[in-house]
């Protein structure tokens, strides 16, 4: 029995009503960020599982917010693939970063244990701020209060589990010789404008265009190596290609982790940072109907920091 169990994770935001609170114009800079968090749609559901190796397949759904996944025991789990499949090898963690858009797959072992809660720790409040929490953090003596569980798994006894060790091989992942990458292209994520941090009236562009339907901004050769650079000029964004999956090369000029080393089609850049990756585009896109780039945030993109690519 395969126990793959699919997660979209968001934050929201109800009234006292339970609707749904929703305002572009209210946003932080960063984004809408909600106040309780919702698993497939659910605040803090249950999930039976077996008493054996369980997969799951998470989603960053939300608007804007950077998740910290871990679990209440700080158990280890294991990462086995990113957005666009297996990772070459599994990746023992015991806390994960994800940001908007981005999925993964991760191996639970619930062979010896009744439960395990999944928690999704607010990235900005969990990193902490100003002066005593720089100090406290230096000293490895920062923890912030963990929030309730997302998602709790309660295992039921009765169900056959599957117990048999993770494969150490899980792909073969063929990178290009350095040769073979004909062209490196740019791409410069800006925010502009703005006041005390809020999103109405900031500009938001990349290489200094909003998006336009009538634009195309890249045209790009169809099976052909290519090596992107993505800079954050301000603020943190997760940068989505679509019509590919690529292979990140560099992060702020140091090597890639081992678990975003899979085939991914989002690359989070840091406030005034910049990360590589090498892609190629194996299926054409006219200028009726041509791919985007953007940031996964969907204030950022609804602002226009989109861009639109043809492959031929
Ligand atoms: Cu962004």
């Amino acid at each position: 029995m395969d126990w793959m169990i699919c997660q979209s994770i968001q934050d929201r935001t109800f009234d006292a009503h339970g609707q749904l609170v929703y305002s572009l114009n209210n946003a932080h800079e960063d984004g809408w960020l909600g106040e309780v968090v919702v698993i497939n749609g659910a605040i803090a559901p249950t999930t039976i599982v077996p008493a054996g190796k369980v997969r799951l397949r998470l989603l960053n759904g939300a608007n804007a917010r950077f998740y910290v996944i871990q679990f209440s025991d700080h158990r280890t789990f294991h990462k086995i693939a990113t957005d666009g499949g297996l990772l070459e090898k599994p990746v023992p963690l015991t806390t994960m970063e994800m940001a908007p858009g981005e999925r993964c797959e991760i191996i639970i072992d619930m062979t010896e244990t009744d439960s395990a809660e999944l928690l999704t720790i607010f990235e900005d409040e969990y990193e902490g701020e100003g002066v005593v929490d720089t100090i406290l953090r230096v000293f490895n003596l920062f923890n912030p209060p963990l929030p309730n569980p997302s998602l709790t798994l309660i295992v039921d006894h009765s169900l056959d589990g599957h117990t048999a060790p993770i494969p150490q091989k899980l792909n073969t992942i063929v990178r290009p010789e350095e040769s073979e990458i004909a062209i490196t292209r740019e791409f410069i994520l800006e925010m502009n404008g703005g006041e005390d941090g809020h999103h109405a009236g900031m500009s938001m562009t990349i290489n200094g265009k909003s998006m336009n339907m009538k634009v195309i901004n890249e045209r790009i050769q169809r099976s052909v190596w290519e090596r992107w650079r993505v800079i954050s000029d301000q603020g943190a964004h997760p940068f989505h290609v679509h019509g590919c999956s690529f292979l990140v090369e560099q992060m702020e000029g140091r090597a890639t982790p081992p678990a975003h080393q899979g085939w991914k089609d989002i690359i989070v850049v840091d406030d005034d940072d910049w990360a590589e990756f090498i892609v190629r585009f194996d299926y054409p896109a006219t200028d009726d109907y041509p791919y985007m780039y953007h940031c996964h945030i969907l204030e950022h993109e609804d602002m226009g920091m989109m861009g639109q690519f043809t492959v031929g």
